[in-house]
C-alpha cells in the first residue's frame, strides 16, 4: 500500500471508544466546570506554551463548559499548594491532567557519575502523582482524566502508576468536548478505562483549531502550531512507532489561519518577529506536499516577514523547491537523523540511507539553509564500525550545521526497542521495570555513560558539536524564574539575580539569548520596569545579530519612560 493512502485530510472519523462497563456518574450531569492542568514539572526548566490543552480548551469552551487552564509548575513555587487552592475555588466537575512527558529523556548528563547511577534520566510521573493527589483532595467529587503526548505513548501503564481511572489516547479536543457535553463516556473516541486491555490502539488523530492561545506564555521558547498529527514511519525507539503508522493532516486554511492569529496577537504586543515551531513529529512526512502548501500560504498572506519558524524534519523527502521554500520563508530544520551508518539504520528502521544524507547536506548548504542535527548512538545494531562511519559523516559536515548527540536510547513501552530489549537484556540499563515505564535505557556496544565519555574524547574538538540537551536534575529555572517574578506570583528571587544567572550560569545558551528571553517574557507581562533593566544588562553582553546596540539602548529608554508612566498610573489610582 502507497503510503499516501494512509494519509487522511483534516479532521478524522472517531473511533469507537475503548472504555466498557458503567459510564461514568457524570453523565447524567455534563461537567459544566472543566479544570485543566499542565501536569509538567519540566516547565521549571523549559517553560513551553500547553498547547495540547489550549487546543482542549478551545474546544471544550465552543461546547459550551467554563474552563480554566493552569500551570502550576511555572507560576508558582508551590504547585501543589497553588494547584490544590485553585481547585478549591473552581470547584471543577472534570480536571484533565496534561502529562506531556513522563521523563525528561536525557540519558546521560554526566560524563562522571557513581557506577550505581548507570543513566541520568529523570521519571516525572511521581511528581505527577503528587500532584494528581493534591487535585483529588481539593476537589474530590471531580472526575479525572488524563491525556497529553506523554501519556499517550503509554496510557495504562500511567493509568495505573497515578490511580487516574480515565484517560483520552491521541488527540484530545473531540473527546474532551464530548465528556464535557454529557455524552455517555462509552462513545466518546480515544477514551481508555484503567485496567481495560485497550491503549495505545485507542490513539485519536482528529483535528480542531484555530486554537485559542493562553496570554501566560510568552514566545520566549516559541509558539507551537500543529499542522498534521502521527507519523507515518516506526523508527525502533520512538514512541510514534506505537501509532502503526497512522498520521493525519490538519486543514492548511486552519492551520494557516491559527499562524495568522498567534504572529497578530504577538505583533500587538510588541514582538518583532513571532517564532513559530511546527509541532508535528516530523514536518516533511510522509511526503512535502503539506508542507509546500502550508509554507506557501504563509508567503501568500504575507506572513513570513513578521515571522521565523523551526520544525523536526526527516532527511528525506527534501527537494530542493522544498529548500528554497524553507529559506525564504525564515525556516530553521532540525533533522533526525540518528545515525549515518546504512546498517544501522535498516536496523533502526529509518527510511533514509547515508547517500540520503550527503545529498541533503549538499542542497542545505546550496540553498542557504539553516539547519542542526541528532544523534543517537547505542541504537540495535551499533558496533564500533557504525560509530566510527557515523564520526566520519559527523566530520564531513560544514561547522554552520549545529549537531547535538545522545547516548542510549530510553526504552518506551510497546515500542519494537522494547521488543528487542527483551530479548537482549544485557544491553540495558536503569531500573527493573519489566513494563519499561520507568526509565530503562538500551545501548551497545557500551553503557551509555561509557559510549558518551569515548564519544565526548572523538568530538570534543569539534565546536559545533555537543552532547543533547536539558536535563531536569541541572536544568537552570531561570526563565520561570523570570515568569514568577513578571507574575509577581511566589517569586524567590530578585529580578537582578536572574539576571546574573542568565549571564553566568547557562551552559546551553549564550549570556545574552537567556537575558533576551527573560525580556521578551517581562515585556509580555507588561513590566516595563523589569525589561529596562533587562535591556541595561544585555547592552553588556554581545547582543544577539538580530539586535542593534542603538535599538537596544533607545528600547531600554523607552521601557523606562513606560515604566514611570506605569508607577504615575498607580499613584493616581490609589
Ligand atoms: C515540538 C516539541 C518540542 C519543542 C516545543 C516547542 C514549543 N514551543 O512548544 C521543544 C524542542 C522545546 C521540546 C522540548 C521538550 N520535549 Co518535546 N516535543 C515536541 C513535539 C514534537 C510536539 C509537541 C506538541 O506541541 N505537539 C502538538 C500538541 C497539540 O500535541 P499534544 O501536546 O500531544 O496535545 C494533544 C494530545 O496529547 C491531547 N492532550 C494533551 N493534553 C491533554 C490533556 C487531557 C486531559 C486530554 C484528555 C488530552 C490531552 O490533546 C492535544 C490536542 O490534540 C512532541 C512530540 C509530539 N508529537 O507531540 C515532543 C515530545 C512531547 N517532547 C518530548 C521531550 C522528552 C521533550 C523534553 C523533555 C526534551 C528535553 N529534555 O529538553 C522537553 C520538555 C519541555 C517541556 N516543558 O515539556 C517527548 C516526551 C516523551 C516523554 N519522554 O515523555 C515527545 C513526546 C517526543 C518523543 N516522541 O519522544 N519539545
Ligand atoms: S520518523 Fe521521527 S517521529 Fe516518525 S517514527 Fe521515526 S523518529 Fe519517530
Amino acid at each position: 500500500m502507497s503510503l499516501r493512502s494512509y494519509t487522511h485530510s483534516a479532521m478524522s472519523r472517531s473511533a469507537p471508544s475503548a472504555v466498557g462497563g458503567r459510564p461514568h456518574a457524570s453523565v447524567a450531569m455534563p461537567p459544566r466546570r472543566v479544570l485543566l492542568v499542565h501536569a509538567n514539572p519540566f516547565q521549571r526548566v523549559t517553560p513551553v506554551p500547553a498547547y495540547g490543552l489550549e487546543r482542549v480548551r478551545t474546544a471544550v469552551e465552543d461546547a459550551g463548559a467554563e474552563v480554566e487552564l493552569l500551570d502550576p509548575y511555572l507560576i508558582s513555587e508551590d504547585p501543589l499548594g497553588t494547584a490544590r487552592e485553585a481547585a478549591r475555588s473552581f470547584r471543577p466537575d472534570l480536571i484533565g491532567l496534561g502529562i506531556r512527558i513522563i521523563d525528561d529523556c536525557i540519558v546521560v548528563d554526566r560524563l562522571d557519575a557513581p557506577d550505581d547511577e548507570p543513566i541520568d534520566v529523570s521519571f516525572l510521573l511521581p511528581e505527577i502523582r503528587e500532584l494528581r493527589q493534591a487535585l483529588g483532595e481539593a476537589a474530590p467529587d471531580a472526575a479525572v482524566v488524563a491525556g497529553g503526548a506523554g501519556f499517550s505513548a503509554c496510557p495504562q501503564e500511567c493509568l495505573e502508576f497515578l490511580g487516574v481511572d480515565y484517560g483520552v489516547v491521541g488527540a484530545g479536543e473531540e473527546a474532551m468536548a464530548m465528556l464535557s457535553s454529557g455524552v455517555p463516556w462509552d462513545q466518546v473516541p480515544g477514551l481508555v478505562r484503567r485496567g481495560q486491555a485497550d491503549g495505545i490502539g485507542a490513539y485519536q488523530l482528529a483535528f480542531g483549531g484555530p486554537t485559542r492561545r493562553d496570554p501566560l506564555y510568552a514566545p520566549a521558547n516559541s509558539f507551537p502550531v500543529r499542522t498534521r498529527i502521527g507519523c507515518a514511519m516506526q523508527c525502533v525507539y520512538c514512541t510514534a512507532a506505537n501509532l502503526g503508522r497512522r498520521h493525519a493532516n490538519g486543514g492548511v486554511e486552519t492551520v494557516l489561519d491559527e499562524v495568522e492569529h498567534t504572529v497578530a496577537a504577538a505583533r500587538e504586543r510588541g514582538v518583532g518577529r513571532v517564532p513559530i515551531f511546527f509541532a508535528d513529529d516530523e514536518f516533511n512526512l510522509p511526503d512535502e506536499r503539506h508542507s509546500i502548501s502550508v509554507l506557501v500560504g504563509l508567503r501568500e498572506r504575507g506572513l513570513t516577514k513578521h515571522m521565523s519558524w523551526r520544525a523536526y524534519f526527516n532527511p528525506t523527502p527534501f527537494s530542493p523547491e522544498f529548500a528554497e521554500l524553507v529559506r525564504e520563508t525564515n525556516g530553521h530544520v532540525s533533522i533526525t537523523v540518528d545515525s549515518a551508518a546504512d546498517g544501522l539504520l535498516e536496523t533502526a528502521q529509518k527510511p533514509f540511507r547515508r547517500r540520503h544524507l550527503d545529498a541533503l547536506v549538499g542542497l542545505l548548504g546550496e540553498h542557504g539553509v539553516s539547519a542542526d542535527l541528532g544523534l543517537i548512538f547505542g541504537l540495535p545494531g551499533e558496533t564500533e564500525e557504525t560509530i566510527a562511519q557515523t564520526i566520519g559523516f559527523v566530520r564531513s559536515l560544514p561547522g554552520s550545521i549545529e549537531v547535538v548527540y545522545s547516548t542510549g536510547a530510553r526504552v518506551y513501552p510497546h515500542t519494537p526497542l522494547a521488543r528487542i530489549a527483551k530479548q537482549e537484556p544485557e544491553r540495558l540499563v536503569g531500573t527493573n521495570d519489566p513494563t519499561f515505564l520507568a526509565p530503562v535505557v538500551y545501548s551497545r556496544p557500551w553503557p551509555p555513560r561509557e559510549l558518551a565519555r569515548r564519544l565526548d574524547e572523538q568530538l570534543s574538538d569539534l565546536p559545533n558539536v555537543s552532547r543533547v540537551g536539558v536535563a531536569y536534575a541541572t536544568g537552570l529555572t531561570t526563565l520561570s524564574d523570570a515568569y514568577r517574578v513578571a507574575l509577581s506570583q511566589n517569586g524567590k528571587r530578585s529580578w537582578d539575580e536572574i539576571l546574573e544567572h542568565a549571564a553566568h550560569d547557562d551552559t546551553q545558551r549564550k549570556p545574552a539569548e537567556t537575558i533576551a528571553a527573560c525580556l521578551q517574557v517581562a515585556l509580555w507581562h507588561g513590566r516595563y520596569d523589569l525589561a529596562s533593566t533587562a535591556a541595561a544588562r544585555l547592552l553588556r553582553e554581545d547582543v544577539p545579530p538580530e539586535m542593534s546596540r542603538a535599538q537596544l539602548r533607545f528600547a531600554r529608554l523607552a521601557y523606562g519612560g513606560l515604566a514611570l508612566a506605569d508607577r504615575a498610573k498607580a499613584v493616581l489610582r490609589r
